[in-house]
């Protein structure tokens, strides 16, 4: 089997992009932990591509990564592709997030998630983007998840992301539909290049 690195050093998004992944004919492996890219792109896009790239150039091997986060109308789409440096820690991030939106009335958000795919030779071959439209709750919810979850909230299930049994996020979250997108693409390109 051919050996597939998750570019990722989150171990909420690990365990997301695993769930997708599993069963599939791709020997999954970490990537090494020392391994720290720099995420110098403006965009989810050019991040997610800059990864997978770099992790599959460093380890002579396909590598898969993900760039994600939460853009929030009223703040302008901030923290967007800032959302995992808008804080130390989670507990952190959501409550700056939280005081920046004060009372404000306009909680519409959305995450976003581009998933990219390079080989060894840090070509992309497959890139994939995921749109998950929700609000932002006053206070958190929940208990699931990871990152901004708990104050992440979907009116169709009524229920933020961290209430969701991991199934239900991951059917729907942004992640969910950039993978819908992307994982018939590798399945047709596995097929054409055994
Ligand atoms: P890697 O780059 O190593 O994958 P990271 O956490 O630095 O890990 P990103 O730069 O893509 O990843 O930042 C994404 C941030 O957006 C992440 O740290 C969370 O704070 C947030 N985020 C993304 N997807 C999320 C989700 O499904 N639920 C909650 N928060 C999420």
């Amino acid at each position: 089997m051919t050996v597939l690195v998750v570019a990722t050093g989150n171990p909420g998004k690990l365990k997301e992009m695993q769930a997708y992944l599993t069963g599939l004919d791709w020997e999954l492996v970490l990537k090494p932990e020392e391994l720290e890219i720099e995420e110098t792109g403006e965009t989810f896009a050019e991040n997610a591509c800059l990864k997978a790239s770099q992790i599959a150039l460093a380890t002579g091997q396909w590598a898969i990564a993900d760039d994600s986060g939460l853009a929030v109308d009223a703040l302008g789409g901030a923290p967007g592709v800032y959302s995992a440096r808008y804080g130390k820690t989670n507990a952190d991030r959501i409550e700056r997030l939280l005081n920046a939106l004060g009372s404000n009335p306009d909680r519409h958000a959305r995450f976003v998630c581009v998933i990219a795919l390079a080989q060894p030779n840090g070509k992309i071959i497959l890139q994939a983007e995921g749109i998950c439209p929700g609000t932002i709750l006053h206070e958190p919810r929940g208990s699931g998840g990871f990152g901004y979850d708990p104050i992440f909230y979907v009116p169709e299930h009524n229920q933020t992301f961290a209430e969701m049994p991991p199934e239900l996020k991951n059917a729907i979250s942004h992640r969910g539909r950039a993978f819908a997108v992307l994982l018939p693409q590798l399945k047709a390109f596995r097929e054409t290049n055994p």
